[in-house]
């Protein structure tokens, strides 16, 4: 066992293995600068935080203080691996410049104030919306990065105690189509595949995944297959040439907004081939003859035109595909943030249904999730979701919720579907919405155009609270912000994307008066008095361990069955996947393995939804296509992009992500060896492009869009013509650097407030833009509080709000 260093050497060394075999064991570590194993006074369990792999790992501790990470070899996940954001992550949470203290707004600025202080004035302002306006007034934005006991927690709050519909992840932005797609397919949300099919695929295909930069760990389980005996052959699909492209044994470059009809034209060869299973197809499935019937428009010259994609490539694909005795689909954010993200990411859980590939080792789909919680959040209702996939329209599951919670079926709010993030915004726009809480995420510049969002969250009629660790551009615009606990610092159990649930134990102490979420939450609940059907305080539990006892009684018979993990139990063990129960102690590696699915009409977590529209389905239309819940394969037609490249705007537009940095680099900013892999934003552009526009390797560049223009270095690559590449994670505030701040390099300045009909995911990546060298100095560093224009925008209006 090395230190590794997971910069110079992203992925480590190879551990070859040959299809069937267990995945050898590596153990990475990474320790502060001078410190050996026998230096560490205690290793806490937990697991990686900055993705949604699940890495095993032991936090290090010694003084007090978190030194350092340790992959544990006996996890399931990793067995021991590390990738570089978590080797050096945990540095964050001792960064100089963490929240110790709440934060009010007097007379326009933010000043230290008590926790009595900062708790009465949120909870007077709920109490006076409550009586002026009704819960409606009042919604939650939280994450994919909390716990599942806080998720659960804040559910409950919301809507068994507030009554309020309004509550919503920033899984609304990463994972809702997954979810969608699951829904859609096979009833319920729900993994089916395991991370364990990788050691049994013949055939791995990646569907707008860059799983080499996003989990790194699970990317060196493929390389170490690929350097092993009768190795798998990999597609990627994804129009950058990423590491897994360079690895890929076909390559495929659609045009950005064009995945439905790739997809489409797959199945036709895929179909008009014979290489389908008409066994499983006619036991397990409804819907195939109108998959037939529509893919059938989709010929691979028409699909090469459409996509740009040639057509011996996509016969090429098909074929990889088609013949496949054990393939493994993953499908991410080149598909889910895209024009048509679930009806394309549904075209995936087809192939696997036609093929009949699916619940045998090797044939997994996986629909990833991003962010090391959203599992947690979808399953514990802290999205647009109710607990435990609940079915907001099935008036019994509503009820059987209610008796959980010993409240009233009428307090929990099911008038429609619980309310998108996307809407949500909307309401606070107009006014309807009063009083938005956010937690653990940063949407000042996470959500697509900003300016809107500025606007949005700076006005002076919404209560703005924000829970978390630093000063983030988001809390900036605060009315309270109240300071959290970070991974670590508190107990819970989180996630991953393969059913993975891990225990996370508390190191050591939060800084100063920070706290745990979850207590954050239950203060508030405490404050506002809210009470069960029985006249006792409304939740019933009181600490981590009890909230994940209520957790798993609401998970009790439901597809994410918790009801056979225990603290206990996680805390030695190396990551155990729901359902967990009393018929499965051990766990389950994948979902329907004897053909059978949560898709029955008084079980499913959700009627459909028209791909195409995204009007929802009637509980008698799917009872009517579905009657004995089997698997959906759901047709859709191609459209093109709302958005599309023309004389104005040449390029297609897309955003992503870097292996160095997590999101908007709150805590990746403020690693040393991180930021300084990747300290400034730049911009992907081809070669040929880049000749045309005269635009050198390196120089500045002004990219702009309807919604405005920023500024990158140009870094030219192998990236398709007509595409341009930008990574999203440079806000306003510069994390490594926090006296000064830095204006016009966030990705979301130019992304256009559009969504997914079906998950309502917004569209990351379809936008048309332009570029130019631009004749300005690359973006300068200006001290807080100097008078610039960037400073007004930040700044909320009004004085005193
Ligand atoms: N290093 C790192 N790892 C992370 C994160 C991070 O911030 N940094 N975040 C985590 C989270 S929350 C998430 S959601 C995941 C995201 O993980 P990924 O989805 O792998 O990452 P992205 O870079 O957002 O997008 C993946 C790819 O989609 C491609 N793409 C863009 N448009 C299209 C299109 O129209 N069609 C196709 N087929 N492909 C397209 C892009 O070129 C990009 O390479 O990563 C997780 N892991
Ligand atoms: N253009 C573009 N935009 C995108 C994307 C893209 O690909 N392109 N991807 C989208 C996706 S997939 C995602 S997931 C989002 C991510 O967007 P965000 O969630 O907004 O990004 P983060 O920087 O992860 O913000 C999380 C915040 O939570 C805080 N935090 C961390 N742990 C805790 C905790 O335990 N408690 C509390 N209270 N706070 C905590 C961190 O300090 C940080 O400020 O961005 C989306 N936006
Ligand atoms: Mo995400």
């Amino acid at each position: 066992m090395g230190h590794r260093d997971g910069v110079r050497d992203r992925w480590g060394t190879r551990t070859p293995y040959g299809p069937g075999d267990p995945w050898p064991v590596r153990v990475d570590m990474r320790l502060a600068d001078g410190l050996t194993e026998a230096d560490v006074d205690e290793w806490v369990p937990s697991a990686a935080v900055l993705h949604s792999n699940g890495d095993g790992l032991d936090i290090a501790v010694r003084g007090g203080r978190v030194v350092g990470v340790r992959g544990r070899g006996d996890d399931r996940v990793n067995r021991g691996r590390l990738d570089p954001k978590d080797l050096f992550g945990w540095q964050a949470n001792s960064a100089p410049d963490r929240l110790t203290t709440p934060l009010v707004r007097v007379d326009g600025e933010l000043v230290e104030a008590s926790w009595e202080e900062a708790m009465d004035r949120v909870v007077a302002h709920s109490k006076r919306l409550l009586d002026d306006q009704g819960p409606s007034a009042i919604g939650f934005c939280t994450s994919g990065q909390l716990f599942a006991e806080e998720y659960y927690t804040l559910a409950a709050i919301a809507r068994g105690g507030l009554g309020t519909n309004h509550l919503d992840g920033n899984t609304r932005l990463c994972t809702a189509t997954a979810a969608a797609a699951l829904k859609e397919s096979f009833g319920c949300d729900g993994q089916p595949g395991s991370y364990t099919d990788v050691d049994h695929a013949d055939v791995i295909a990646l569907f707008g995944h860059n799983v080499a930069e996003t989990q790194a760990v699970l990317w060196t389980r493929v390389l170490d297959r690929l350097a092993g005996p009768r190795p798998p052959k990999l597609l990627c699909v994804d129009p950058r040439t990423t590491p897994v492209a360079e690895a890929a044994t076909l390559h495929l470059a659609p045009i950005p907004g064009t995945n439905l009809a790739l997809m489409n034209g797959l199945l036709h060869e895929v179909i008009a081939n014979g290489w389908i299973d008409e066994d499983y197809i006619g036991q397990s499935t409804v819907g195939f003859d109108e998959l037939k019937e529509m893919v059938a428009d989709y010929p691979p010259d028409r699909v090469a035109e459409i996509c740009g994609v040639p057509e011996d490539q996509l016969r090429e694909a098909a074929r990889l595909l088609g013949t496949a005795e054990r393939l493994t689909s993953t499908v991410l954010q080149g598909f889910y943030q895209s024009h048509q993200a679930t009806a394309a990411a549904v075209q995936v859980n087809n192939l696997h249904l036609v093929r009949g590939m699916l619940g045998k080792p090797g044939c997994g789909v996986l629909q990833m999730n991003g962010q090391p919680t959203a599992e947690n959040t979808r399953e514990c209702g802290a999205d647009g979701d109710l607990t435990g996939f609940r079915n907001w329209a099935n008036d019994s599951h509503v009820a059987e919720l209610a008796e959980v919670w010993n409240v009233e079926p009428t307090q929990i709010p099911h008038y429609g579907p619980p309310t998108h993030l996307m809407q949500m915004l909307r309401y606070a726009e107009n006014g309807t919405l009063r009083l938005l809480w956010v937690s653990a995420t940063n949407p000042a510049v996470s959500l697509p155009d900003l300016p809107r969002i500025r606007s949005i969250l700076s006005q002076e009629r919404l209560f703005l609270v924000v829970q978390d660790a630093f000063l983030t551009e988001t809390a900036a615009l605060a009315d309270v912000v109240l300071p959290a606990a970070l991974w670590g610092e508190k107990t819970g159990t989180f996630t991953n994307a393969d059913r993975t649930v891990h225990f996370s134990g508390k190191a050591v102490d939060p800084p100063g008066a920070a706290r745990s979420d979850l207590d954050i939450f239950l203060d508030y609940a405490r404050r506002m008095d809210f009470r069960d059907k029985d006249g006792n305080p409304f939740p019933q539990w009181h600490d981590a361990e009890s909230a994940f006892q209520a957790w798993q009684q609401a998970s009790a018979g439901r597809p994410c069955d918790y009801t056979g993990l225990s603290y206990a139990k996680l805390r030695t063990s190396g990551g155990i996947q729901w359902p967990c129960n009393e018929e499965h102690p051990d766990g389950t590696e994948r979902l329907y393995a004897d053909g059978k699915f949560f898709a029955d009409p008084d079980y499913c977590e959700s009627y459909g939804r028209d791909l195409v529209t995204g009007a929802t389905m009637e509980p008698v239309e799917y009872k009517a296509m579905n009657p004995d819940g089997k698997a959906m394969i759901k047709a859709a037609e191609y459209l093109p992009p709302h958005e599309c490249p023309d004389e104005r705007f040449p390029f297609s537009l897309i955003t992503g992500r870097t292996i160095y940095h997590f999101h908007t680099r709150t805590k990746t900013g403020r690693v040393p060896q991180l930021n300084d892999a990747e300290p400034e934003v730049w911009v992907e552009i081809a070669a040929e492009d880049a000749k045309r526009g005269g635009i050198e390797d390196g120089a500045v560049t002004a990219i702009t869009t309807p919604r405005g223009t920023i500024h990158a270095r140009a870094r030219v690559t192998a990236i398709r013509e007509g595409v341009l590449f930008l990574p999203f994670h440079y806000g306003y505030w510069d994390t490594a650097d926090p006296a000064g701040r830095d204006g016009g390099r966030a990705a979301n300045e130019l992304t256009p407030t559009d969504w997914d009909p079906v998950s309502k995911q917004p569209l990351f990546k379809t936008a048309a833009a332009s570029i130019a060298a631009a004749d300005v100095e690359p973006p300068v560093h200006r001290p807080v509080g100097s008078d610039t224009e960037v400073l007004e925008d930040l700044e909320p209006r009004g004085a005193s709000r």
